[in-house]
């Protein structure tokens, strides 16, 4: 038992210091360091989807999945949208930009936003946290140093070197088989995902997002179905579903959704409200498995930045309740990307068992809002929710996107404890690391019912 005197943690936390909550935190960040976490979602890939960056390896593969290194870190969708803060469309035509080489173009990034101008934003803090967690010298400034240091990695190895670092158990990828890229390598190559490092998930936003223009593809495949949703329709969504969970062994199944998007119960007649409840909450029932929903990103806002163009709207937390009312059977993972929808989404959750909040995604994922939203889930959720999910599309990103949630995890949760050590009621250390592997492990292994 970690001994708290009840007066000093009372007087400490009324800011007169008390050694003990120095103690209560110390352990707490010690927990939360220590905790391997499973990442609930990412955009990463093994090597064996083939990489762009061969580094010390052979085989660089052009459309390869696996993305790292340094010049992968400084183009990342998020800084192309910021440099294009500083040196605008007019002095660099979006069309030049993609023109230009993967290497050009971080150098375009590096000289706007990390050179001539401070790299305060979240997005280039995270480029240099991750140099320095690697052991390079951020000081230095030396873009073509730290590009010979990638260069000597060996990309498998360099994986197991980034989880480790980041102290990260698993990678859950988010295998987005709508995309040719990809698709043409699970079919092409069935054991391509064949690591145990990699969690599948199947993604299939066109379904959900715009069934007349997936049903076409779908049809394509080899999955006959119409507009309509007529019975052979529905019984081809459901196959191919089936069949692609097996392919990708999801441990999940997820889509993301626009903030436009409403579920209005069960007449709702719409055909996206018809497709969730005809076709795909049928079949993760009949298939135990949960179904996560990312709802309020507005795609392509600006297509001319390509990933980076996309945005943030408000959406609509009564949908989510009414899908987790009228599907009791069904386990639903929700994230919301607006700051405004995150407290009734975190109420919603008291009021369903089968709906299990996640992360800090996208546009809420810095750390002012990182704080406000795990502070306000552990207010109402307590110790059931998965507070963070890095969302990495870099390998490298694991490291900075876990050092910064860990820390502002940990502040939230050494206050929070401290609240509960003034009333005489002390957690020892055993209780906090169980705490904290709830956080980053068991919440989500237990709401997968593995
Ligand atoms: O829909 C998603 O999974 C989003 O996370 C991505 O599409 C987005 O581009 C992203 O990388 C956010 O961090
Ligand atoms: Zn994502």
């Amino acid at each position: 038992m970690i001994a708290v005197d009840k007066q000093a943690a009372g007087k400490a936390r009324d800011g007169v210091g008390g050694r003990n909550l120095d103690t209560l935190a110390a352990v707490v960040r010690k927990a939360v360091r220590e905790q391997p976490v499973w990442d609930f979602h990412t955009h990463l890939y093994p090597a064996t989807f083939g990489t762009p960056f061969s580094g010390s390896a052979k085989g660089a593969d052009p459309a390869g999945l696996m993305l790292w290194g340094v010049d992968e870190l400084l183009t990342y969708h998020y800084l192309v949208a910021e440099v294009y803060r500083v040196v605008p469309a007019r002095s660099l035509p979006y069309d030049a930009f993609w023109r230009m080489s993967k290497r050009e173009q971080a150098d375009h990034i590096w000289k706007h936003l990390f050179l001539e101008r401070s790299p305060i934003s979240e997005a280039c803090r995270g480029v240099l946290t991750t140099l320095e967690r690697l052991g390079l010298d951020p000081a230095d400034r030396d873009l073509d140093g730290y590009r010979r240091w990638f260069a000597a990695q060996d990309p498998d190895a360099y994986i197991d070197r980034v989880m480790e670092i980041a102290n990260v158990s698993r990678i859950t990828m988010t295998n987005a088989v709508f995309d040719d890229n990809e698709r043409q390598r699970w079919l092409s190559r069935p054991q391509v995902a064949d690591d145990s490092r990699f969690a599948g998930v199947l993604r299939f936003d066109p379904i959900l997002r715009d069934w007349p223009a997936a049903a076409k593809r779908l049809t394509e495949w080899g999955y006959p179905a119409g507009e309509s949703l007529d019975v052979k329709s529905v019984e081809s969504g459901k196959r191919f579903l089936r069949d692609w969970i097996d392919r990708v062994k999801a441990i999940y199944c997820a889509v993301s959704l626009p903030p436009e998007w409403r579920y209005e119960g069960e007449d709702d007649q719409r055909i996206g409200s018809q497709v969730m409840r005809r076709i795909v909450l049928p079949v993760f029932a009949e298939r135990d498995l949960p179904f996560a929903m990312m709802i309020g990103s507005r795609l392509r806002v600006n297509p001319e930045l390509r990933d980076g163009g996309d945005m943030v709207g408000l959406a609509d937390v009564q949908s989510v309740v009414r899908l987790c009312r009228e599907f009791p059977n069904n386990r639903f993972f929700c994230t919301m990307l607006a700051r405004e929808n995150q407290h009734e989404l975190a109420v919603a959750a008291r009021k369903f068992g089968n709906l299990m909040v996640f992360g800090c995604w996208w546009f809420v994922n810095n750390p002012s809002l990182i704080d406000e939203i795990t502070r306000m889930r552990v207010e109402l959720l307590g110790t059931s929710f998965i507070p963070q999910h890095s969302d990495a599309r870099v390998l490298d990103q694991l490291i900075y996107k876990w050092d910064h949630s860990r820390e502002l995890i940990a502040n939230v949760l050494v206050d929070k404890y401290a609240d509960i050590a003034a009333t005489g009621w002390t957690p020892s250390e055993e209780e906090i690391r169980r705490d904290v592997r709830l956080f980053f492990h068991q919440n989500m292994e237990d709401f997968l019912g593995d």
